[in-house]
């Protein structure tokens, strides 16, 4: 089945999703890199995220190869720029920046990738990319170009997840920004919640089983962690139980 289908049937089931973001950049030797490899194969971990604002390290393609060997999980690229596709992954989020009102990030840089993604074999999810911060001089703001939605601003971002639906887009991603202190407005969360049918995927800043708790209740259906397992892989185990236990009591009735 294919990940979108997948997400799709999780949406009509009620089921939630993990997803565990690597950055290439934090995992430069395989030491760094197996602890969490470790943990989420022994987790109920459904996705394996790849890829970082702006890899320094250009060790994409040995870390997608040394996750690959250790793992059957899905590996889906998230990426930062063109140049982090990588044919040996099993999916792409193929991100469209519609929180902000650069060209290049909106459909300027799918051009020069379309016909490298054409023959990649990649699964192509189209994802309409939000990023919610009231930091106008965050790094991603700054290297995107771009006001992220402020994070009291519901309408607008109902109203922009509305469009991406509307677009065709697969799946609406909101994101807080990697190590952000706060998570999205739980409000806000479900007031895109409530104005599309498209998988949602919330991200940023998700660091303790609680706020994970808030994110899921306030209606995504995957999750995103990336900086809390890095720096205490054991988070892992929490986390993913309350997925385990929400999956669970619906195979149960
Ligand atoms: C960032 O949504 C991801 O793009 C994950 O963020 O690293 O804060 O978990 P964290």
């Amino acid at each position: 089945m294919t990940i979108r289908k997948t997400l799709q049937n999780n949406l009509e089931t009620g089921r939630k999703a993990l997803a565990v973001l690597i950055d290439p950049d934090k995992v430069q030797t395989p030491n760094e890199l197996a602890p969490i490899l470790r943990m989420a194969s022994e987790c109920y971990v459904d996705f394996l995220f790849v890829g970082g604002s702006h890899l320094m390290q250009n060790n994409l393609s040995e870390v997608i190869t040394e996750i690959k060997e250790s793992t059957d999980t899905p590996v889906v690229l998230f990426p930062g720029s063109t140049m982090q596709i990588d044919k040996n992954a099993d999916a792409i989020l193929f991100l469209s920046l519609i929180s902000g009102r650069n060209p290049e990030l909106l459909i300027g840089q799918h051009v020069v990738a379309a016909p490298i993604l054409k023959n990649s074999g990649l699964e192509i999810i189209s994802t309409g990319y939000m990023l919610i911060s009231g930091e106008r001089n965050s790094s991603v703001a700054y290297m995107s170009n771009t006001a992220p939605i402020p994070p009291d601003k519901y309408s607008v971002a109902a109203s922009t997840a509305m469009a991406g639906e509307m677009l065709g887009l697969n799946t609406i991603y909101m994101d807080a920004g990697s190590g952000a202190p706060e998570i999205i407005p739980t409000r806000m969360i479900s007031a895109v919640r409530k104005n599309i049918s498209l998988p949602l995927i919330v991200g940023g800043g998700i660091n303790t089983v609680e706020k994970a708790r808030k994110v899921l209740d306030a209606g995504a259906d995957v999750i995103v962690v990336g900086n809390a397992f890095e720096k205490n892989p054991d988070l892992m185990i929490g986390v993913s139980e309350l997925i385990y236990s929400n999956n669970r009591t619906l195979d149960v009735h």
